[in-house]
């Protein structure tokens, strides 16, 4: 298969639980490489905009409240199968149905401070990438 490349967030409850590294292992050690990333804190409009697919939903106000309660890490990563391979590490998005040694089975609370966000296909993860990072931002691998 080839290289495919997904966005990832950091969500502001694992920031403030100073997993980053932790996160950023679980990665690594599935075979994604890290090729852009930062730190930022969102404002209402760029979580809002994010989200937008979301806005009719109940629960909108709470999440862009949620996004921009603190600092996130945006990446991108890179590897092979790596839209569904982020997914499966990641886990489901109630952290009551993910499987046990995934990231929201470790490290989120509930639904609502989930901890980690993953494009859920090609097609989203290139919208995504480039909602927060140019072309010039994303390092190839040269080694
Ligand atoms: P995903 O993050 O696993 O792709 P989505 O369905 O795309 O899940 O939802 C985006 C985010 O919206 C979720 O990660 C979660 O933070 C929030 N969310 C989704 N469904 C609910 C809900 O029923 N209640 C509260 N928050 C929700």
């Amino acid at each position: 298969m080839a290289l495919e490349r997904t966005f990832s967030i950091i969500k502001p409850d694992a920031v403030a639980k100073n997993v980053i590294g932790a996160i950023y292992n679980r990665f690594e050690s599935a075979g994604l490489r890290i090729v852009a990333a930062k730190m930022l804190h969102l404002s209402k409009e760029q979580a809002e905009g994010f989200y937008a697919e979301h806005s009719a939903r109940p629960f909108f106000g709470a999440l862009v409240s949620f996004m921009t309660s603190g600092p996130v890490m945006v990446q991108v990563l890179e590897g092979e199968d790596a839209v569904r391979k982020h997914r499966e590490i990641m886990g489901a998005t109630n952290p009551k149905d993910a499987l046990a040694g995934t990231l929201r089975a470790d490290y989120a609370a509930s639904i609502d401070e989930n901890a980690v966000h993953g494009s859920d296909a090609a097609a989203s993860a290139a919208r995504e990438i480039a909602y927060f990072f140019t072309e010039a931002e994303l390092c190839a691998r040269t080694r």
